[in-house]
């Protein structure tokens, strides 16, 4: 494991060249020797330049004259990995040489040796990346998204923009929630860096909401609720934007109704439609007795009136007209109607049927009574019977007969209304003579 900051350094030798052989025309200068040979490559991020050399010098300008120097080799300090470590030892000196005798040549000077230093620091430090524009972006859905990028700087590498890799593009803005952009550059070292935008998108678009009907409805109460038909809507994101209505019960008359459509994100859209409540129906009235009544004439009548509802009003008044003359036999009719606010009105009738007296009397016999005899024929003064009537106050008594000879008789009684019904019943009658001649 190599830690951040451990340097080391390596010196590395590089034989210099030999030098180039006296030229082969006499009396003129040899040519210097080439370059040494190079030094190793460094790594792959190492730049490919040479380490800075001299070529050797050139020869004499006389036979077996000095020959030149050889060059010196490359002596500089490097860093990897930045820098290129190919060192080079110097060029060889050049000897001279003597056309008329090509085997009289000097031999070229040997070039210096390279010597440099390779400098090694471990870069543990990854690169910094910067997020153009906010870190956490919100957009509307279905709306156009242009990523800003980022920007990568490193230590040792300097601008990496280049080689930022992207993930999480393009953003689906059709899908409303978090996405995420992931940034991420890595070093020559292999350091690794990565950075991340949150991108928001959100519904911000309301519903579109269509209205219903205009509708009407019958009242059923003072406020009815009626089952209105519904706006309809629709959404870019929700499949069912929820419909409400405002106000949800109604008086008599003609309302404006306002509906709103909200889809899951809260946006909403409103619409108006209007909603009638019309009073088509008259109370109900509701007679006290019956509605056919049957009276035996003479017994008096007694209204027992009515009372009436309306969905709408509640109790509203009762009219009623006519009468019964129960002492007339006869088909009576009393009328009752209620109206309500609407101008609705109902109208009911109560028959009465007065009709004759069907019942006779009720008779009870006198006792038995005893007289004296007057004659052949005793005519007595009798008690008579009584009798009572449903409706004839003083039923007509009569009885028979009226004139009695000596010993037990039989008395006839009947009573009779004034309706022509009668009862009889009987009672004992005894005449005896103890008046002495
Ligand atoms: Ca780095
Ligand atoms: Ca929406
Ligand atoms: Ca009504
Ligand atoms: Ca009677």
């Amino acid at each position: 494991m190599v830690l951040e900051g451990i340097q080391f350094s390596i010196l590395i030798q590089f034989f210099g060249g030999h030098g180039g052989q006296g030229a082969t025309i006499g009396l003129s200068n040899g040519i210097g020797g080439l370059a040494g040979g190079f030094g190793g490559t460094n790594g792959t991020n190492g730049a490919s330049v040479y380490g800075s050399r001299t070529y050797g010098g050139n020869g004499g300008t006389t036979p077996f004259g000095t020959n030149g120097a050889g060059g010196t080799g490359d002596t500089n300090s490097y860093t990897l990995p930045t820098s290129g470590i190919n060192g080079n030892g110097g060029g060889g000196g050049s000897g001279w040489a003597y056309y008329a005798n090509p085997a009289n040549r000097d031999a070229g000077a040997q070039g210096g040796d390279g010597l440099i230093t390779i400098s090694y620091t471990a870069d543990l430090t990854a690169p910094i990346i910067t997020i153009n524009g906010s870190s956490t972006v919100t957009i509307a859905a279905n709306s156009a998204y242009a990523d800003l990028g980022a920007t990568a700087i490193d230590n040792i590498d300097g601008n990496i923009t280049a080689n930022i890799n992207t993930t999480g593009l393009p953003i689906n803005t059709n899908a409303t929630g978090t996405h995420v952009v992931v940034y991420t550059v890595t070093d020559h070292a292999g350091n690794i860096s990565s950075s991340t935008r949150t991108v928001i998108v959100t519904d911000q678009t309301a519903p579109v909401i269509t209205a219903p009907v205009n509708q009407t409805f019958e009242a059923i109460a003072s406020t009815t609720i009626p089952a209105l038909i519904p706006a309809t809507a629709t959404d870019n994101i929700d499949l069912a934007p929820i419909i409400t209505h405002f106000p949800v019960s109604f008086n008599l008359g003609t309302t404006i109704v306002i509906w709103t459509a909200t889809d899951s994100s809260g946006n909403f859209s409103t619409t108006t439609s209007s909603v009638a409540i019309k009073d088509t129906t008259g109370p109900v009235i509701i007679l006290n007795g019956l509605s056919a009544m049957s009276l035996m004439v003479g017994t008096p009548y007694t209204e027992l009136g009515a009372s009436a509802i309306d969905l709408v009003d509640g109790a509203t008044a009762v009219n009623m007209v006519g009468s019964v003359n129960f002492n007339v036999v006869g088909t009576y009719f009393i009328l009752y109607t209620s109206t309500d606010s609407s101008g609705n009105m109902t109208t009911v009738f109560r028959t009465v049927n007065v009709v004759a007296d069907g019942i006779p009397p009720i008779i009870i016999a006198p006792i038995s009574q005893t007289f004296e005899a007057t004659g052949v024929a005793t005519i007595p003064v009798l008690i008579p019977a009584t009798a009572t009537d449903n409706v004839t106050a003083n039923p007509i008594i009569t009885y028979a007969p009226h004139s009695f000879g000596l010993g037990i008789s039989t008395v006839i009684w009947t009573a009779t209304d004034e309706a022509g019904n009668f009862s009889t019943t009987s009672s004992l009658v005894t005449i005896k003579d103890t008046t002495p001649q």
